[in-house]
């Protein structure tokens, strides 16, 4: 390479990392660190943001294996007390309205990683020591194992093994399937749950006000999502439209019709 020429990162088909990535996510852990769950003040976000660096720095973002990231899971790891864990499958703002409100709930971006990396991207380049920022691997068009769904994969692995208890998952009823086993929680979370410490999955199955429902608890994807769970040995209980949900919902759509009294 000569040496006026500007360094050529490998193209995919993804956008590229999050600008300022390293800055966003040292701020987020600081943030979460001192003021989120001061309970982990002590925690070490340079040494944090290292170990998540070494896992894909330096490498082909498509050959990023689990391994790569357990340095990071062992610096930054965290147990949910029992029956406050709460997973969700494309009802990703819905869940997380929920624990906002009930502040001792916890989804994955409840965590410290899941709440750094929610919403980044990030990939390296076998070439070089920096990130690319111009373009990262497409799930679809570029690889499965890419540098930030192996991350997520690992993740919410463990957030599974670790829960507890009665465990709650949130899932979109104005979806033709509200239960997927292709999804993060039907592919990963649901099969990582140890029946010896979780006796309950309960769901429920929300339905977006304004779409016309698709799915619900007497659906079929539901009772697939029953039938895991009972060869799991692991007790399951479905509600649609669950109440306190219903409400975070109406707060948005006060006038709807299914958010005035006795409806
Ligand atoms: O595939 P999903 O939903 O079923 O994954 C959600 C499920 C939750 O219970 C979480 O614990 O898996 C965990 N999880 C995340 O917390 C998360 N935050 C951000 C899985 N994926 C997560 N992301 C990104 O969203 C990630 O890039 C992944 O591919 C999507 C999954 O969202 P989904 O399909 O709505």
């Amino acid at each position: 390479r000569l040496w006026h020429q500007p360094l050529k990162h490998r193209e995919w088909n993804g956008t590229g990392s999050t600008a300022h990535f390293q800055d966003i996510f040292l701020g987020r852990c600081y943030i979460y660190t001192q003021l989120v769950q001061p309970e982990f003040r002590d925690r070490d976000c340079k040494k944090i943001e290292e170990a998540f660096r070494n896992a894909f720095i330096s490498k082909d973002p498509c050959e990023v294996t689990e391994e790569d990231y357990h340095p990071l899971m062992e610096l930054a790891s965290q147990t949910v007390p029992c029956d406050k864990t709460v997973f969700w499958s494309r009802t990703k703002e819905l869940a997380h309205q929920y624990t906002w409100v009930r502040q001792e709930m916890f989804t994955l971006e409840n965590t410290l990683l899941g709440y750094v990396a929610d919403g980044l991207t990030w990939c390296g380049d076998s070439g070089s020591s920096e990130m690319n920022y111009q373009s990262c691997p497409d799930w679809r068009k570029d690889c499965k194992n890419n540098s930030v769904t192996v991350f997520w994969k690992v993740l919410s692995k463990m957030f599974a093994e670790n829960a507890c208890g009665m465990v709650q998952v949130v899932l979109n009823g104005s979806l033709s399937n509200a239960f997927s086993k292709d999804s993060t929680f039907g592919g990963v979370e649901v099969h990582n749950l140890h029946p010896e410490k979780v006796h309950t999955l309960q769901a429920w199955v929300m339905h977006d006000i304004g779409k016309s429902p698709s799915d619900s608890c007497s659906g079929s994807s539901i009772m697939d999502l029953k039938s895991i769970m009972s060869k799991r040995n692991i007790k399951f209980t479905c509600q649609d439209n669950y109440r306190p949900v219903k409400f975070l919902q109406c707060v948005r759509n006060p006038e709807d019709s299914s958010c005035s009294l006795r409806t």
